[in-house]
């Protein structure tokens, strides 16, 4: 096991009541765009990635760039749904980069923080994704991410980064 475990911050995630809203500021504000729009039926949200910061050149070299991850629920009995209810908008969780999320989940659960997903789940544009107890980390949120294999580094085959 490599240390230390995350990588990278892969993306903040931000909940919202109407995501092409929350796309149109971010649009107008920043200039951001959006890479990529899913519907995660399992997780209970549709989401937009807007890319921060490297292009697309760099972005061969370096993985993948940061990004904005907005949320949308798909009803109010989902995660996103009940935190708009109980919190309204704004921050909901952080997303990190991890090169093995198995390792890093066994790993972490030897700590004691406890983890939400016991087996990495589906994420956004196929990456390995697991949750991690805000109780556990501050108040905050906690995803690890392992990038789908085919956005690796290309010459070096390594993951995560
Ligand atoms: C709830 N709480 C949070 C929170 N959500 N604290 C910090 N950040 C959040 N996002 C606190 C809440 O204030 C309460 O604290 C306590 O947890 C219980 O709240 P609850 O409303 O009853 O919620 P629960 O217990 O039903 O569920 C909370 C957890 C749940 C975090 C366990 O939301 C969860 O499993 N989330 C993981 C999945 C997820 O969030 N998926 C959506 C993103 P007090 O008041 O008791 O102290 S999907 C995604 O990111 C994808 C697809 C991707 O990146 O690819
Ligand atoms: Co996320």
């Amino acid at each position: 096991m490599v240390l230390p475990l995350l990588t990278r911050i892969d993306h903040v995630g931000i909940a919202c009541r109407d995501l092409d809203q929350a796309i149109g500021i971010y649009r107008a504000t920043f200039g951001l765009e959006v890479v990529s729009l899913e519907v995660n039926e399992e997780q209970g949200v549709r989401e937009a990635m807007l890319a921060v910061g490297p292009g697309a050149a760099a972005e061969a070299l370096a993985g993948r760039p940061g990004y904005v991850q907005l949320l949308e629920p798909l009803a109010p009995d989902t995660p996103v749904g009940k935190f708009l209810a109980r919190r309204g908008e704004g921050i909901h969780h952080v997303g990190y980069g991890v090169s093995d999320i198995g390792e890093a989940l066994a790993a972490i659960a030897g700590t004691g923080v406890r983890l939400l997903d016991q087996r990495p789940r589906h994420g956004s544009m196929g990456a390995s994704i697991a949750f991690l107890h805000p109780a556990d980390l501050g108040g905050v949120l906690t995803e690890l991410v392992q990038l789908a294999s085919s956005a690796r580094l290309p010459h070096t085959g390594v993951k995560g980064i």
